[in-house]
């Protein structure tokens, strides 16, 4: 049981309920009605006052273009963020792909929500949403996206955590939206579909010396560099860099193509170029056009670097996260080998993908091992029937 999200306006987990439950859930989808507000509210009715945090805390919210508080966010995350089960590797977000991750159009500084130490001002915990409207099975809806939550090593297991999202939860309300998204490794009450990870090596002999993989046993270590090298020169005619000509063209290109998930975006104009534009060292995209510029093909990923907790040499790898990518007029699984040879000039060590959209029609060629743990995808107070991971058409930071 759950003693915070028995509570929640979230769908309960079929799986582990009874077998009534999953026929209630089996009525509504014969209905049709797969999709609307669990619990109904207005603006009106939500709480006014922030809600108590215990002694000797206090909220405060992060302004993210101050370098100060940026600082204090980044190593909030880069010492206390998710970490595999090993404990080996934790991710390390760059202070400039947070400003991004959490200033789009229309944010909010408001929803940049900390907890810190009344008397040092020590931050002990974070949470960010941020406006994004969402298309489920055909229905759109204003949501937020939550990322980032966090507490502190220190303060871990004391109950701060629903308190965090509470408190986001009354901000984002108050906003007039009550719908969020979000993905975690961890398995919770609310979950509409499960992915999973897969890793495509580009420094193989670096992977093996940080202890992220292994040289298979019918494989020697030059072998398997061997298999793993990646195309220097693009094959698809015309590959290039995004640039900003190109924006309402892709982004023409991109939401054609979504249509056709159960769970996406629905960005605009200036919503796609703020995430897929290139931003140094955050996130690369690259298109090919027609001879008249009409964007035929776009591929993408962002720049995620784990840190080597205890390796005495590695500090980082470097990871290349694989982000939407469209292809219309070439194989995607060629686009996706031009991207990871783009990935490489990039210096990423490895190029990570979930099995989300059609990605599943290039992991298994372009040799991505699988990985080892999920990533659920949820939704906060909206009806969704369960997907697979191929219906699935978000990728979350
Ligand atoms: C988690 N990841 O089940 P129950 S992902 C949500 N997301 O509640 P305590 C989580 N809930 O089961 P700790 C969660 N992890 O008793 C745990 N919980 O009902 C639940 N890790 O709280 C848990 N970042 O404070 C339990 O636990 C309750 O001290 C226990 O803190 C948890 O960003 C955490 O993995 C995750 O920093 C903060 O372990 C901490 O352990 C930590 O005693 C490393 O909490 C970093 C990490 C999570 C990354 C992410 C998405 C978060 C989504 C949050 C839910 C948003 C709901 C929608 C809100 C807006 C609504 C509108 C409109
Ligand atoms: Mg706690």
């Amino acid at each position: 049981s759950h003693k915070f999200w028995d509570t929640q306006p979230v769908a309960r987990d079929a799986l582990q309920d009874d077998i009534s439950k999953q026929l209630e859930a089996a009525t509504i989808k014969d209905e049709k009605k797969t999709t609307g507000y669990i619990k109904e509210q207005t603006v009106e009715e939500i709480r006014k006052e922030p809600y108590p945090l215990p002694a000797g805390f206090e909220w405060c919210v992060l302004d993210v273009n101050n370098e100060e508080q940026l600082d204090m966010m980044y190593n909030l995350l880069n010492r206390n963020y998710v970490e595999d089960d090993d404990n080996m590797f934790r991710f390390d977000y760059s202070r400039d792909f947070l400003k991004w991750a959490v200033c789009p159009p229309g944010y909010k500084v408001d929803l940049h929500l900390a907890v810190r130490a009344q008397k040092t001002g020590k931050l002990f915990g974070v949470i960010t949403a941020i406006p994004q409207a969402m298309i489920v099975d055909g229905v759109k809806v204003e949501m937020v996206e939550i990322n980032f939550l966090c507490v502190h090593k220190k303060l871990r297991s004391k109950r701060l955590a629903p308190v965090l999202i509470k408190e986001i939860t009354r901000r984002v309300n108050l906003t007039g939206v009550f719908s969020a998204v979000y993905t975690a490794g961890v398995v919770l009450p609310g979950s509409i579909g499960c992915a999973r990870y897969y890793h495509r090596s580009i420094q193989f002999k670096k992977l093996v010396e940080v202890g992220f993989t292994r040289v298979p046993n019918n494989q020697t270590m030059a072998t398997a560099v061997k298999l793993n090298r990646v195309p220097a020169q693009p094959i698809t005619k015309g590959f290039r860099a995004m640039e900003e000509r190109d924006v309402v063209g892709a982004h023409k290109l991109l939401m054609d193509y979504l249509v056709s998930f159960k769970v996406y975006p629905a960005l605009t104009v200036d919503e796609f170029r703020h995430w897929i534009l290139p931003k140094d060292k955050v996130v690369n995209s690259y298109v090919s056009t027609s001879a008249d510029g009409t964007v035929e093909n776009l591929c993408s990923f962002y720049h995620l670097p784990s840190s080597c907790v205890k390796h005495p040499t590695h500090s980082h790898i470097y990871a290349a996260y694989s982000y939407y990518n469209v292809a219309t007029t070439v194989p995607l699984k060629q686009l996706m080998n031009d991207c990871l040879g783009q990935a490489k000039a990039e210096g990423q060590d490895v190029f990570n993908a979930l099995n989300v959209m059609e990605n599943d029609k290039f992991l298994h060629d372009l040799r991505f091992g699988m990985g080892d743990g999920n990533l659920n995808y949820y939704l906060y107070n909206w009806h969704s029937p369960d997907v697979q991971p191929e219906e699935i058409g978000l990728v979350l930071l």
